[in-house]
């Protein structure tokens, strides 16, 4: 049994569609991060980082924070969307950091401050805009050549898909000379849409 600690965010569905995914029985534990939940103490003894997700995996023992430790930690568990030998497994892991590194946090800040931040700033929006933009072109690129991220559907896809689904059409309809059509990306957003557990995952938590 898992306990989850989320809220409507991306990186919080990246790890209820791993749960889905894996039919792992887990417990919802709705953090609201907007009424400041996340600096309650109870919380803070799961994520000294005051972030969600976070999950306690009751069978380990252990509690765990940062969503591609704790996708690794459940495709580790499950031996699912995480191939045990290299190459598949190293691809896996760079995709998976590339997202962690890359898509999350530029996407984030560009969403902030184009539709969040009081104060509109344009060096801001520009720069966070510009380099989502250049990672969807990276992502596109990549895309064409493979059907997965990885290779085959792993956890870097399910990573990447709660920031690419809700972030792909703003960036490219502010950056179209970059991104281009966006062709690859489109087409693997569909195919991850299509699967059952993504559509569970990303509906958690239902608040
Ligand atoms: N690198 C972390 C990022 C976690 C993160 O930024 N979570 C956001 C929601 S998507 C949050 O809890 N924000 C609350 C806050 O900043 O106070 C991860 O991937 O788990």
């Amino acid at each position: 049994m898992i306990d989850l600690y989320t809220w409507t965010t991306p990186n919080g569905r990246k790890v209820s569609v791993m749960l889905e995914e894996c039919g792992l029985q887990y417990t919802v534990h709705p953090v609201n991060i907007g009424a400041g939940e996340q600096f309650r103490p109870e919380f803070v003894a799961i994520c000294p980082n005051s972030k969600i997700p976070a999950i306690f995996d009751r069978d380990a023992g252990v509690s765990l924070f940062e969503s591609g430790a704790i996708l690794i930690h459940l495709a580790e568990k499950t031996g699912r969307f995480l191939p045990a030998k290299d190459p598949g497994r190293a691809k896996t892991l760079e995709w998976l950091m590339w997202q962690m590194a890359n898509i999350g946090p530029m996407l984030g800040q560009a969403n902030h401050f184009a539709s969040v931040a009081p104060e509109k700033i344009p060096y801001a929006i520009e720069r966070y805009i510009a380099e989502s933009a250049r990672l969807l072109k990276v992502m596109d690129d990549r895309l064409a050549r493979v059907p997965y991220l990885a290779g085959e559907y792993s956890i870097a896809d399910i990573a990447t898909y709660p920031w690419v689904k809700v972030g792909f059409e703003p960036v490219r309809g502010a950056k179209p000379d970059v991104v281009g059509e966006g062709a690859h990306v489109a087409r693997w957003l569909a195919a991850l849409a299509a699967r059952p557990a993504v559509a569970k995952g990303m509906a958690v938590p239902q608040v």
